[in-house]
């Protein structure tokens, strides 16, 4: 890799992130059901019907996986706390098991000098909830602030950074209007609601960590750099209409306390009642925000479907085995933009950045030089938008281990190490040598 950790500042972190339901193993340690285990059961939602209930068992293997993280010399640690794990009817009783092995996970990671980045809420509603309408339901702040207490009285007095929600985008539009990830809802009334619901379990979650003295609290949001497939107008309003509700809805909310007109055009007959009311509690200072960035995305109107009314077209950029276009320029933009417009010099994370590739073991080693090249290049994006006025303060790759990549099943290997799915064998990829090179440099 062509950077070195002299390059940036001495308070820059350099990580790699997982989440729970992609790596632990849910059917260890008295974890309740969650609804990717639902629905994993229906045809064609995930490759292979696939589910997360062994994963990596990093459930039995943490101690090791956290070696291999500071055997790279890295800083930071980003993984998530399942709710379902904590919680296994998602309100009530707490499940011990769940709670000391999240103790034990923090501490392992303070023993091994490494800085706890907690996600709270990485995808997995109880099952219990998901019965009730899950994010579409007006109480599930409620029923969020309460786990956020619960597991937060438990490890939160070592955690170095806690983000609230990983991705809303994805827990709202990708899951209640096109359907991708559980529920596998396909209705835009279930979209507004679970839209804006998300961020006000946010707020609702951060009032819980202010009110119990938490430090260094945020949010992780995902972006891509949106454009027009070309200049015809009706495709730039397409590529508009894209970037206010993938790229602008929940920034906009936390940083103005208000929902992009663009997004509000298709949104605005659908949403709670009185949710006007919320957009104060959504607004309330954050201490950093995450930032995930893989690709661009071109658009292009589509007239004949419904609102809103685009669709999405192949560039012509080498891509990734998830077919995403190659693009750091693209991360670039997104710091300047997100310093620019939106949060001045809060300090941003971006905290998920990586590729997935076909990767085998040969001779006992994973050969990845696309993923060296991927990472350098994104890292160096990172410098110039520190140069151009952004407030970089770290970088995760993700991720650590090939994992559950969710309706992909276990498919596509983001990992810097290998996981070897009958053996569990971790295999450190060509990237992780490199990475771990670089930030000793
Ligand atoms: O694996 C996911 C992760 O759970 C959330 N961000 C994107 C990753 C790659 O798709």
């Amino acid at each position: 890799m062509d950077f070195k950790r002299s390059d940036f500042p001495e308070d820059f972190l350099f990580g790699a992130a997982t989440a729970a339901y992609q790596i632990e193993g849910s059917a260890h340690g008295g974890a309740g059901p969650c609804h990717w285990d639902s629905f994993a059961q229906v045809p064609d939602n995930v490759i292979g019907a696939e589910d997360g209930s062994r994963a990596c068992d990093h459930y039995l293997h943490w101690q090791s996986d956290l070696d291999l993280l500071r055997d790279a010399g890295m800083d930071a640690y980003r993984f998530s706390t399942s709710w379902a794990r904590v919680l296994p009817e998602g309100r009530g009783k707490a499940n011990p098991e769940g709670l000391d092995f999240y103790d034990r996970l923090v501490d392992g990671m303070l023993e091994r000098g490494l800085k706890p980045f907690q996600t709270l809420y990485h995808w997995e509603m109880p099952s219990a909830l998901a019965d009730l309408g899950g994010w579409t339901n007006p109480d599930v702040h409620k029923w969020f602030a309460d786990f956020v207490q619960v597991i937060n009285r438990r490890i939160g007095d070592r955690v170095h950074a806690t983000a609230t929600i990983n991705e809303p985008w994805c827990v709202a539009f990708l899951s209640h209007f096109l359907g991708h990830h559980a529920p596998g809802l396909r209705d835009i009334r279930a979209t507004a609601r679970a839209m804006h619901h998300v961020l006000k379990a946010h707020g609702a979650a951060m009032e819980v960590l202010r009110a119990e003295g938490q430090e260094n609290c945020g949010i992780v949001l995902n972006f891509e750099a949106t454009g027009p497939v070309d200049d015809a107008p009706e495709n730039i309003a397409a590529a508009t209409r894209q970037d206010a509700i993938f790229n602008r809805w929940f920034i906009e909310a936390i940083t103005n306390g208000r929902y992009p007109d663009e997004a509000m055009e298709g949104f605005a007959p659908h949403m709670p009642p009185g949710w006007q009311d919320d957009m104060a509690l959504i607004a309330q200072p954050i201490d950093w925000l995450g930032v995930n960035y893989y690709t661009r995305g071109l658009l292009r109107a589509a007239p004949d479907m419904a609102w809103p009314a685009m669709k999405p077209v192949e560039g012509p950029l080498p891509k990734t085995q998830m077919g995403w276009e190659i693009y750091p320029q693209g991360l670039r933009d997104t710091l300047v933009r997100l310093a620019r417009d939106y949060v001045g010099d809060l300090p941003i994370y971006v905290t998920e950045n990586g590729m997935a590739w076909d990767d085998h073991v040969e001779n006992g080693a994973v050969h990845d030089p696309a993923r060296i090249s991927f990472v350098s290049d994104h890292v160096r994006a990172i410098g110039e938008a520190t140069r151009e006025g952004a407030n970089m303060k770290g970088f995760f790759y993700w991720s650590l281990l090939d994992n559950y990549e969710w309706a992909f099943g276990y498919e596509k290997r983001f990992g810097m190490v290998h996981v070897d799915y009958v053996t569990m064998t971790r295999t450190p990829k060509a990237s992780y040598r490199e990475y771990a090179r670089a930030l000793r440099r």
